[in-house]
């Protein structure tokens, strides 16, 4: 739905950027209200206003701390254009405003250049913030530019569009309002709680759970947090330090595979040692234990599907630390429940943090988790022989299965199984090479298998001995000076190589 902006109540604490948005507004016939200063600013430039004072039968009184709050200017702003609201302004003689432009007190400012509370409190702007949050709440019917920072926005919706906003303008600038709002308040909540005495947090929203130890027994330990949200526990011991920082690496893995068909993970230290795919859960099951059936005792497995009693009894068969899936059947919990030890985790969602932190050096290092993946269509082959439908299949596959593994890895994959993975390792040589003693360790065939890095080579090496093992197809980010080197190698050995563009350092 479009609407024609006709009316406007224009109320700034900075005027610098008005100017152009008045003329423009002029040149649209649209009805302005506005307050005290801006009133004058815009009469000055010889546009025709009407002081809000006119339109509420009151002046700006207490010193200005009421001069909008009255019901004729937020009738006008919450009245939704239907039959009966509309109705109501008529009775009550209230006109309909249908563009909101504000800027707020500078309260930020004010507490960072002073100390003066009473100053600060003059700066708690009270109906600016009540005409933002009317005018947002609004949205289907009424424009809002909440601060200065919008005043393009606008500008394009004037000159550009004579005026006329479509729904998705109002609602993007809907959402900017509550950003702005709910950053004032912020503001204004942490000049009050200088003293930090009122917690962010509720309390029994971040529950701190001492742990028996940290990474080792000699170590202590504290979780800090909410992961009943993430988790219910139907059997076992109580979580180790270790535990969390496994299950945490399970939900990042899993999460690239949580729309396939049943997939199984198992991890050890954080790494996967085994990752498949397959048309049935105990497939996958199977498939992904014998990725490294050594590795897995004591591991930590995760699934994408409700565990299923054929999967549990084999399962069973293991000694693993914790099992992971969204849901359990009556009778695979019943089985597993009896080895208490075994820690059972349901979980509600698959939830990554957004930031990962990271302590060192007498401080603290904080980024961005790394929650970007690859799909085909950001392959970029770079060699004479274009992977085949299975082998693209299988390179999306193994650059997820890298992207989740240490630094230096590599990663052997075919038909949707983890075959061999190196990890961890100083040089990406040692971990590919790593890789092919296991796979062949473990009974696979590395013909047609496919290889993904998690960064680029560095020399031509990895490929040759690739392709030499049998490895026909290879993802890599690229972006090595020598990427030509690899290139040349896998074009000699007609191996297909894509890049991606995109590196999964680890560390
Ligand atoms: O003191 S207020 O909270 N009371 C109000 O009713 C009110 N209405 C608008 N401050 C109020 N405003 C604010 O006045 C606006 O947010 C804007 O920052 C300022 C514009 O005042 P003037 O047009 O007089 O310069």
């Amino acid at each position: 739905t479009t609407r024609k902006i006709k009316s406007a109540l224009i109320s700034v604490y900075h005027k610098e950027g008005l100017g152009p948005i008045i003329d423009g507004l002029a040149k649209l016939g649209v009805t302005i209200y506005s307050t005290g200063g801006t009133e004058t600013f815009i009469r000055d430039r010889g546009v025709e206003v009407i002081p809000v004072e006119e339109l509420t039968g009151y002046p700006s009184i207490l010193d200005g701390r009421v001069k909008t709050l009255h019901p004729k200017v937020h009738g006008g702003i919450l009245a939704r254009r239907e039959e009966d609201h509309l109705k109501q302004l008529a009775q009550f003689e209230i006109p309909e405003i249908d563009l909101v432009v504000v800027d707020l007190y500078p309260f930020e400012e004010t507490v960072a250049n002073t100390e003066e509370e009473d100053l600060i409190i003059e700066k708690i702007d009270i109906g600016g913030i009540a005409l933002i949050r009317a005018a947002a709440k609004n949205y289907r019917d009424v424009l809002i530019v909440p601060s200065r920072e919008d005043y393009g926005t606008l500008q394009q919706i004037i000159d550009g569009k004579e005026g006329v906003s479509e729904l998705e303008d109002r609602r993007k600038l809907a959402r900017r309002a509550f950003a702005v709002s709910s950053h004032y308040d912020t503001a204004i909540f942490t000049y009050f709680n200088a003293d930090g005495a009122l917690p962010v947090f509720k309390r029994s929203e971040m529950k701190a759970k001492e742990l028996r130890y940290g990474e080792n027994p000699h170590q202590q330990a504290i979780f800090y947090g909410r992961l009943n949200e993430m988790f219910t526990k139907l059997n076992g011991k109580e979580l180790s330090f270790n535990n969390l920082v496994d299950i945490d690496a399970a939900v990042g893995i899993m999460k690239e595979f949580e729309d396939a068909d049943p997939s199984f993970v198992i991890l050890k230290h954080t790494n996967a040692c085994g990752v498949a795919v397959r048309p049935t859960q105990l497939e996958a099951w199977h498939a992904a234990l014998a990725g490294d059936p050594v590795s897995a005792f004591g591991g930590i497995l995760i699934t994408n599907s409700p565990l299923e009693l054929s999967t549990a009894q084999e399962i069973d068969k293991l000694f693993y630390e914790v099992l992971i899936a969204p849901d359990f059947t009556d009778s695979a919990l019943q089985l597993l429940s009896k080895k208490k030890n075994r820690v059972l985790l349901q979980y509600h969602h698959l939830q990554q943090q957004p930031l990962s932190f990271r302590s060192l050096l007498n401080g603290v290092i904080v980024q961005d988790t790394d929650r970007q993946t690859e799909s085909a269509d950001q392959f970029t082959v770079v060699t004479e022989r274009q992977p085949t439908g299975r082998e693209t299949a299988d390179l999306v596959f193994a650059n997820k299965c890298a992207k989740h593994l240490k630094s230096n890895t590599i990663a052997l994959v075919r038909d949707n199984q983890l075959i061999g993975m190196g990890c961890g390792q100083t040089s990406r040589v040692d971990a590919l090479k790593q890789a092919v003693t296991k796979a062949k360790n473990f009974g696979f065939e590395l013909q047609d298998a496919v290889m993904a890095s998690d960064a680029f080579f560095p020399f031509g090496d990895c490929v040759e001995i690739a392709a030499e093992a049998g490895i026909t197809a290879v993802v890599q980010p690229g972006g090595s000076i020598r990427d030509q080197d690899s290139i040349d190698a896998a074009n000699t050995a007609k191996v297909a190589m894509v890049t991606t563009g995109v590196r999964h350092f680890k560390h």
